[in-house]
């Protein structure tokens, strides 16, 4: 087999996407077991034929002679069998088509607990702790619903997307009632202060590589490698440092690494466990203050000031998933806002 005089342009658009239909070539890297290579998608796509004549159209007359020739060092689809009956040159069988299933499966572990004062003596309060554990394989509707590698779906296995290991919230009522006193009763009576704290452990996220990296056609679950420092490829990756990594740093996988590892393939699954990221923990400070104004026994007035986010903090609501940016925050809440209402009963 020969190659088809590819440029170094086609050659090196290849290696960086083996999809490409219009390039194709041999693996010079090894001269003793030359690997030639051509497009999966030209050959096959759940076609039970050889080249896939909608795809062949737009090739060069080198780049299908080359697939022919590949194909039938290989003795794959012979002409001639019943599938290849209506195929001139050569035919393959079906490439691998991944099953779809629509289950899966979750654990939680909870364990909560309460603490409540009922109303008496002008306040009352309810303080919640909850310490959970969510573990999944494949967590909702709104995620990914295929697994990175279809024949190893065990790997998916990994805390879901919404667990959240602790969540403290305390809510309570005071009520300050009537003050005696002439002035002192005039501005400190009939207030009520209500406030509502949540502290809430991150979630975790998926980091991605955000591209198709092992060619099944699907690139929103493709995960990095851990990766050690000044860790390079033949795809010009860098390793970059994570603290998400369990050995610091990450890397895409990289099908052109079988040119320096002498034709070998590499796995082109990454290593990283699923949801491996995990969001900031967020702090929410709520508090109400309302006062009471009795004109007589049916009319009142109450002003309220709701505070949202009281001491203004930056609580994170999204974050980058993809390797390199992973944790880069995208989405906060909201910051402090004021809310004033007015209320006449009567
Ligand atoms: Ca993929």
């Amino acid at each position: 087999m020969t190659d088809p005089a590819l440029t170094p342009a086609q050659k090196a658009a290849f290696s960086t996407n083996p999809l490409l239909v219009n390039v194709g070539g041999v693996n010079v890297a090894n001269p003793t077991n030359p690997l030639p290579y051509i497009p999966p998608a030209l050959v096959s796509f759940f076609r039970p034929s050889g080249l896939n004549p909608t795809l062949a159209y737009y090739q060069s007359p080198a780049t299908i002679a080359f697939a022919d020739q590949i194909l039938s060092a290989y003795g794959l689809g012979l002409p001639g069998t019943p599938e290849c009956v209506n195929v001139s040159t050569v035919c393959v069988p079906f490439s691998d088509m991944p099953a779809n299933f629509s289950s899966g499966s979750s654990v939680y572990h909870g364990l909560t607990a309460n603490l409540r004062k009922r109303f008496s003596k002008r306040y009352e309060f309810l303080a919640s702790y909850t310490w959970s554990k969510a573990i999944d394989d494949s967590t909702d509707l709104e995620s990914p619903l295929s697994p990175q590698n279809s024949y190893n779906p065990d790997a998916e296995r990994s805390v879901s997307l919404f667990d959240q290991r602790h969540r403290f919230v305390f809510s309570g009522v005071y009520q300050m009632g009537k003050i005696s006193g002439g002035v002192t009763r005039a501005l400190f009576s009939d207030w009520t202060f209500a406030p509502m704290i949540e502290f809430a452990s991150g979630r975790p996220f998926n980091i991605i590589s955000g591209f198709d990296q092992n060619f099944d056609l699907t690139s929103g679950t493709d995960r990095p490698k851990t990766a050690v420092a000044g860790q390079t490829d033949a795809c010009n990756n860098t390793a970059v440092a994570s603290e998400y990594s369990p050995t610091g740093y990450l890397i895409p996988a990289c099908f052109a690494d079988i040119i320096p590892m002498g034709g070998v393939m590499p796995v082109l699954n990454g290593d990283l466990s699923r949801n491996a990221g995990i969001r900031p923990m967020t702090i929410l400070t709520d508090l109400r203050v309302s006062r009471r104004f009795y004109f007589n026994e049916r009319v009142h007035l109450e002003g309220s000031m709701d505070v949202f986010n009281l001491i203004n903090r930056f609580n994170v609501a999204d974050v980058n998933p993809l390797w390199n940016q992973a944790g880069t925050p995208t989405a906060a809440f909201d910051p402090r806002q004021f809310q004033f209402g007015l209320r006449l009963a009567w």
